[in-house]
């Protein structure tokens, strides 16, 4: 077990159907803590870069001038195993085969516009916080209810 960082983005569909609330909640109530927040526009060069993984891809221009179209809230959110965590609650890619209970699945239609994004590794969250947050934007802080979300010997 490790404390982890990830990235999520909520994407244009996202904001623009009033879903911050009810996303920064579902990690919230999960127990991840937030230590990073902010809202975006994307630009073409920051989407090249995070999007670096698809740029051979027939869809990559398509998503880019989607998700660069208007602001975007970014966020890192911290936790043990945050990463997996984060993609379980998030659900698969496209929204109307994800599962039921999780973020896509209960919210979602389609593939691009399927809401939300989260880092996919450890390597991707440390890369994808580096696009969008500069190192004073990110913070370190003790949780106040981290003795009933985790057993002690899980923390260290
Ligand atoms: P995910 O990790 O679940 O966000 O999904 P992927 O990394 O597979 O895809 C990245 C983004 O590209 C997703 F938002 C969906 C989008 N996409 C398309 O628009 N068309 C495709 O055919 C595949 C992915």
């Amino acid at each position: 077990m490790s404390n982890a960082r990830t990235a999520v983005l909520v994407k244009p569909d996202g904001l623009q159907r009033g879903l911050i609330g009810e996303i920064i909640g579902r990690f919230e109530r999960k127990g991840l803590k937030l230590v990073g927040l902010k809202m975006v526009q994307m630009t073409d060069e920051m989407l090249s870069e995070w999007y670096v993984e698809h740029k051979d891809r027939s869809f990559f221009g398509d998503l880019k001038s989607f998700m660069g179209s208007m602001p975007i809230v970014a966020m890192a959110w911290e936790g043990v195993d945050a990463v997996p965590v984060v993609r379980k609650l998030v659900g698969t890619t496209l929204g109307r085969e994800a599962e039921a209970g999780s973020i896509r699945g209960d919210f979602g239609m389609s593939q691009q516009m399927n809401l939300i994004h989260a880092s996919s590794s450890d390597e991707d969250a440390a890369r994808e916080l580096k696009i969008v947050f500069k190192d004073n934007e990110l913070f370190g802080y003790q949780g106040a209810m981290e003795c009933v979300i985790y057993a002690e010997q899980e923390r260290k």
